[in-house]
C-alpha cells in the first residue's frame, strides 16, 4: 500500500511571531516598485502594467486580507462555504478599485504612465470560470457577502481554460480556448501550506477490530494534489476581504510509482497530465449535463479538497470534538454539481476522524444547504452507479446506506407504498443505475431553496412535491438579486453619479434607497439627464458594436436587447421572427407608428447543442439581410454580437432601452440579467416567467410590456397544441414563416433552417413559439408607441430603475444570512 501523502502540519505563522512591519506603500509607490521590479522588463506590453497595478492594487488588501483570515479563525461569525463549480467573476480591477476606494487615486497614479484607466481596464482578461447566470450569481453572492461582513468562502476550481471565446464565422459559431492565464493571473496566491490529497479509484474494504468496531478502509487510491489559489473578494469600503479559493489539480511525486520502477521516467512523469487535466477546462454547459466521467472527478476533486479544508480549519481551533461543527459552519451547495460533497463529508467524519454513523449524519444534515436552480429535466444531474463504483467505491457505499436509512422514513409516511419508494429513492433502477443528485441533495439538507418565487412553488408543487409533502419545513425561496456595485456603480458611472447627487451614496450598500428618485420624475432636469445619460451610455454602445460587429447602430433608435446564453427555452427565435416581421412590415411599407430600432442579440450556444448554433446562424443571416438594405435601416437594424460574457454586460446594459426576457412561463427559473436592465433604467418586454413576475409586482403593470401564456397556462395548452392552426390564425406569423421557408434568408446555403421551422410547427414544441408570437408582436407594438412618446418612456424608465432595489443580491445574502445560515 501507498503511503497517504503528506500534507501540510500547522506551522506558527512568520507574521505572527516577526515585529510589525512598516505601514505599506502608496499605490503610486506600490506600482513603481512593480514596474521596476516586479516586471523585470525594460519595456512594457499594456498587459504587464496591468499585472503590476493589479499586483499593486492586491498589495492594498494584504493587510485586511490577513486580519479578516485571522479574526474568522476565530469563528466569532459561522463560517459559510458556499461550493460551486462556477464562479463568473468577470474582470476584478474596476471592482476592485471601487470597493477600495481607490479609483481616483489609481487615476491620478497612472497619468505618469501615458495610459488611461478605462484603457487598462479594457485589457484584463474576464476570469470566465462559468456558463452563465448560475455561476455569475456566485460571484454577485460574494460580492454581497462581503459587502454585509459575512464570513463566506468561495470554494471552486481553477479551471485552466474557462468558458470558450466565441467568434463568428460565416454567422456561425466557432469555438476557441479561452487562455486566461496567458499573462498569469495577478491577483491569485498559491497557498502551498493548505495543499490537500483527494483519492479516485482503488477498493474498499471492511474489517472488525477487536472491540467490534467495523472500519471502512479505501485502499489502493490514486491521489491527486489540490493547491488551493486564492483571490481576494473585497467588501464595499468595509475593510473585509473575503476569499475566493479555487483549486488546482496537481500530480502527487508517486502518481504513477509503477512506471518509475521500470525505468521509464519520462513515461512516469508524463502522467502527471492525468491528474491535472481535472482542472483543465470549464465544461460549457448551462442548465443541462454531459455526464462525462471528467465532470464526475472535477466534482468530487472540489467537494473532497474543500472539505478537507474546512474541517481542518475547524480542528485547528475546536480539535477533533466535531459536536460544535454544524454550529459553527455551513455549506451551501450551488446546484447538485457539488453535493458529492455529501457522502464525502460522511466519510471524512467516519473514516478519517472515527465518528460513527449516527453523530455524522446528524453533524452532516445540519451542515448541508441545497440551491436548485432550474426545473428542466435535462439538467437534473444522475450519474451511473457503474462509473462512481469505478472511480469512488467508498463514496457509492456511502450513498447507498443513506438511501437505506432515508427510505425507512419514507416507507414510515407512506406505508405500503412500494411505488413511492422507487420514486423517491436516491438510486433509479432501470437498464442502469443511476444516482439521483439532487434527490441525495435534499435528503441531506436542513434548507432547499429554488431562486424565485414561481420557481420555487413549481419545485413544491412540482419536480420535489414528493419531498415537499415529506419535510415542508426544508423548503424555502430565495429570489435571486445582483450587485448593485457591479451593475450600476462601476459599470454606469454617469447614471452612478446621478443618483448620488440626488440621493446621497446610501444607496450603493442598500438599494431599496433607488425608490427616491420616483419623486424626480416631473423634475425635467432630471428627466432630462436621465436621458441625456443613457444617449451617451448609446454613444458607447454604438461603438462597441461598430467594434465587435461591424454593424452600424444609430444612438436615436431603440435598442432592443437580449443577450444571455442561446437555449430554445429562453426563445431567442421569437425575438428573430419578431425581427423579420418588423423587415416584412417595412418591405411592405408599413411603417406606421414603428419606433425605429436595433436589435442586438449575444450569447454562446454549448458547443453540443445544435439547435441553439442554428438559432445563432439565423440571428446572424437575418442581421446580414435587415443591415444590407438601405430602406429597411430607417427603421430596423441588426447585430449578433460575438463572444458575450460578463465584461460586454458591462458596456450593454447601461445603454440598452429595452430587455427581452421572453422565456417560456415556467422554464427560467429566475433569470438575472433582467435585474441588471432595470437597475440601469430599461424597460423590459416579459413573459410571466422567473423573476419577470417578481419585476413586474415591484414596478406596476403599467411599466412593464407583458405578454405571452402563464406557466399554468403553458401546461394545460401543451395538451391540445396545434401550432400550424395557430400560424394559419395569424396573418403576421403566416408572413414570417412563409418568408422563412421561401429560404430567402439562406439562399446560398439551402435547407440549412429546415429544423428551426420543424420546430416552430411540432405540437410537442416544448416552447410554444407560436403559441406566444401575436402576444409579443402586440405587445411590441405597445412598446414602440411608448418610445416615440420619449416623455413617457423616460418616466417610466426612472420608475423601473427606482423599483430595483430588491433586487440587490444584499437584498437575496440577508436573507440566506436569516433564513439559512444563521437559522436556530
Ligand atoms: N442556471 Cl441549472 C444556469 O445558469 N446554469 C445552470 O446550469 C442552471 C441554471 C440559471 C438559471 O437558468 C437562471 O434562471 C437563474 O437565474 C440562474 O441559474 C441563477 O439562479
Amino acid at each position: 500500500r501507498k503511503k497517504p501523502t503528506k500534507t501540510t502540519k500547522a506551522v506558527t505563522p512568520v507574521s505572527q511571531t516577526s515585529e510589525p512591519c512598516e505601514p505599506c506603500d502608496t499605490l503610486g509607490a506600490s506600482l513603481a516598485r512593480h514596474i521596476r521590479y516586479g516586471l523585470c522588463r525594460d519595456e512594457h506590453e499594456k498587459e504587464e502594467l496591468l499585472t503590476a497595478v493589479a499586483e499593486s492594487v492586491k498589495e492594498q488588501m494584504l493587510d485586511n486580507w490577513r486580519e479578516t483570515r485571522l479574526k474568522d479563525n476565530q469563528y466569532q461569525q459561522k463560517q459559510v462555504a458556499y461550493l460551486s463549480l462556477e464562479f463568473l467573476m468577470g474582470r476584478a480591477l474596476g471592482n476592485a478599485l471601487l470597493s477600495l476606494d481607490l479609483t481616483d487615486e489609481a487615476k491620478k497614479v497612472l497619468t505618469d504612465y501615458a495610459i488611461s484607466l478605462e484603457e487598462l481596464e479594457q485589457v484584463e482578461q474576464d476570469a470566465g470560470l462559468g456558463n452563465g447566470g448560475l455561476g455569475r450569481l456566485a460571484a454577485c453572492f460574494l460580492d454581497s457577502c462581503a459587502s454585509l461582513d459575512l464570513s463566506v468562502t468561495g470554494y471552486g476550481i481553477r479551471y485552466q481554460y474557462g468558458m470558450f471565446a466565441q467568434k463568428i464565422v460565416d454567422g456561425y459559431q466557432v469555438e476557441r480556448p479561452d487562455r486566461w492565464l496567458r499573462h498569469g493571473n495577478p491577483w491569485e496566491v498559491r497557498i502551498a501550506n493548505r495543499i490537500v490529497s483527494v483519492p479516485f479509484f482503488g477498493h474498499t474494504e471492511t474489517y472488525v477490530d477487536k472491540d467490534g468496531r467495523r472500519h471502512h478502509v479505501w485502499s489502493n487510491t490514486q491521489n491527486v494534489l489540490a493547491v488551493p489559489y486564492d483571490m481576494p473578494i473585497p467588501g464595499f469600503k468595509n475593510g473585509r476581504i473575503n476569499t475566493l479559493r479555487l483549486w488546482k489539480a496537481e500530480a502527487n511525486d508517486e502518481f504513477d510509482l509503477a512506471e518509475f520502477n521500470d525505468g521509464d521516467y519520462a513515461e512516469a512523469v508524463a502522467t502527471k497530465n492525468l491528474a491535472e487535466q481535472i482542472t483543465m477546462v470549464l465544461y460549457p454547459n448551462d442548465a443541462s449535463v454531459n455526464g462525462k466521467e471528467l465532470r464526475l472527478r472535477q466534482q468530487y476533486f472540489l467537494s473532497s479538497a474543500s472539505l478537507q479544508d474546512l474541517l481542518a480549519r475547524y480542528v485547528a481551533k475546536f480539535g477533533e470534538d466535531f459536536s460544535e461543527f454544524s454550529r459553527r459552519n455551513v455549506l451551501q451547495l450551488n446546484d447538485t454539481h457539488p453535493s458529492i460533497a455529501v457522502p464525502e463529508l460522511m466519510r471524512l467524519l467516519m473514516d478519517k476522524y472515527g465518528l460513527g454513523w449516527d453523530q455524522a449524519w446528524d453533524i452532516t444534515s445540519q451542515s448541508m444547504a441545497y440551491t436548485n436552480h432550474t426545473l428542466l429535466p435535462e439538467a437534473l444531474e444522475r450519474w451511473p452507479v457503474s462509473m462512481m463504483k469505478n472511480m469512488l467505491p467508498r463514496i457509492v457505499e456511502i450513498i447507498f446506506e443513506i438511501n437505506a436509512r432515508y427510505l425507512e422514513t419514507v416507507a414510515h409516511h407512506w406505508p405500503g407504498d412500494i411505488k413511492k419508494l422507487a420514486e423517491m429513492s436516491i438510486i433509479e433502477e432501470g437498464a442502469e443505475q443511476q444516482i439521483r443528485m439532487a434527490y441525495l441533495a435534499i435528503v441531506a439538507s436542513f434548507s432547499v431553496n429554488g431562486v424565485a418565487g414561481l420557481h420555487t412553488e413549481l419545485l413544491k408543487q412540482g419536480l420535489f412535491s414528493d419531498f415537499y409533502q415529506l419535510w415542508p419545513h426544508k423548503f424555502n425561496n430565495k429570489t435571486n438579486g445582483v450587485t448593485p456595485r457591479r451593475w450600476l456603480a462601476y459599470c454606469n458611472p454617469k447614471l452612478a453619479a446621478l443618483m448620488t447627487r440626488r440621493l446621497g451614496d446610501e444607496w450603493i450598500t442598500d438599494l431599496t434607497r433607488l425608490a427616491a428618485i420616483n419623486a424626480f420624475t416631473k423634475d425635467k432636469a432630471f428627466v432630462n439627464e436621465w436621458a441625456q445619460i443613457k444617449l451617451a451610455n448609446k454613444e458607447a454602445l454604438c461603438e462597441f458594436v461598430k467594434q465587435q460587429c461591424g454593424v452600424t447602430f444609430d444612438p436615436k433608435m431603440m435598442f432592443d436587447v437580449q443577450v444571455k446564453r442561446i437555449h430554445e427555452y429562453k426563445r431567442q427565435l421569437l425575438n428573430i421572427l419578431h425581427v423579420i416581421h418588423l423587415y416584412r412590415r417595412i418591405l411592405n411599407g408599413d411603417t406606421e407608428g414603428m419606433a425605429p430600432r436595433c436589435v442586438l442579440i449575444g450569447g454562446k450556444a454549448a458547443p453540443g447543442y445544435a439547435m441553439a448554433k442554428q438559432i445563432i446562424k439565423l440571428a446572424n443571416n437575418v442581421a446580414h439581410m435587415v443591415n444590407s438594405d438601405p430602406l429597411v435601416t430607417p427603421y430596423l437594424r441588426m447585430a449578433f454580437l460575438p463572444n458575450y460574457n460578463v465584461s460586454a454586460m458591462e458596456k450593454i446594459c447601461p445603454g440598452t432601452d429595452l430587455s427581452e426576457q421572453i422565456s417560456t412561463a415556467g422554464k427560467e427559473a429566475s433569470g438575472t440579467g433582467n435585474m441588471k436592465f432595470m437597475m440601469n433604467g430599461a424597460l423590459t418586454i416579459g413573459t410571466l416567467d422567473g423573476a419577470n413576475i417578481e419585476m413586474l409586482e415591484e414596478v406596476g403593470k403599467e411599466n412593464f410590456f407583458l405578454f405571452g401564456l402563464n406557466a399554468h397556462e403553458v401546461a394545460q395548452a401543451k395538451a391540445d397544441y396545434q401550432p400550424q392552426k395557430l400560424i394559419e390564425a395569424s396573418p403576421a406569423l403566416s408572413g414570417v414563416m412563409n418568408m422563412l421557408k421561401s429560404g430567402h434568408f439562406n439562399l446560398v446555403e439551402p435547407g440549412i433552417f429546415d429544423h428551426i421551422i420543424a420546430s416552430i410547427v411540432d405540437p410537442y414544441d416544448q416552447w410554444m413559439t407560436a403559441a406566444d408570437f401575436d402576444s409579443y408582436r402586440i405587445a411590441q407594438e405597445q412598446v414602440s408607441a411608448t418610445y416615440l412618446d420619449q416623455a413617457k418612456w423616460q418616466q417610466m424608465s426612472i420608475r423601473n430603475s427606482a423599483a430595483s432595489g430588491r433586487f440587490s443580491s444584499d437584498n437575496t445574502i440577508s436573507g440566506y444570512r436569516d433564513d439559512i445560515w444563521m437559522k436556530k
